[in-house]
């Protein structure tokens, strides 16, 4: 196993848009072993294929506070979601140290395909529900700072960019 690099906004490869996955192999089954791993050691409570640099639709989540409830969404569509909205103070792994409000749905029905490309059906509300939505706009080039006014996410922007040139100064300074 191994931890992967997970890239930071405003990295332009996390606006790509995933691929369906067509082939269930020993491949796949290490990228989401490499990809858990990742999660856990972040921590997150979930990952999409693009935050580490795979363009495929594949993601995992654990809200557990015990890290062993690791669901894998392979191919996920939403089926159903409410309209009624709910409100949660999100974060990412890819814009590490900011939060804020998102809105979206409160429950969603997504059918997806599991590890060895088996269909399933699950309906989620609360924190997973989030989750969920919040991992596939990843798929879709997404990140949640799109939902907040330009002004934040400048703001936003220029904050990861200064912290990446200081990163990259130390760094420097440690060779
Ligand atoms: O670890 C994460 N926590 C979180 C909290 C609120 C809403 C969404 C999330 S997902 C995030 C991990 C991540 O960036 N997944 O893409
Ligand atoms: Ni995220």
């Amino acid at each position: 196993m191994a931890i992967l690099n997970i890239l930071r906004y405003p990295d332009p490869r996390l606006h790509k848009v995933a691929k369906p996955v067509t082939v269930f192999d020993a491949r796949l089954k290490k990228i989401v072993a490499d990809m858990a791993e990742t999660m856990y050691d972040a921590p997150g409570v979930g990952l999409a294929a693009s935050q580490v640099d795979v363009h495929e639709q594949l993601l995992i989540i654990d809200t557990s506070e015990t890290h062993d409830d690791l669901r894998i969404f392979i191919n996920p569509e939403i089926l159903w979601s409410s309209a009624e909205k709910k409100i949660y103070d999100e974060g990412c792994l890819s814009v590490p140290g900011i939060y804020d409000d998102v809105e979206r749905p409160a429950q969603v029905t997504v059918r997806a395909l599991d590890i060895n490309g088996k269909p399933f059906e699950i309906s989620a509300d609360g924190l997973l529900a989030v989750c969920i939505q919040h991992e596939m706009d990843h798929l879709k080039g997404k990140i949640f700072v799109e939902y907040l006014s330009p002004l934040k996410r400048n703001r936003i922007k220029t904050k990861l960019l200064k912290e990446e040139r200081e990163m990259q100064g130390t760094a420097r300074r440690q060779r």
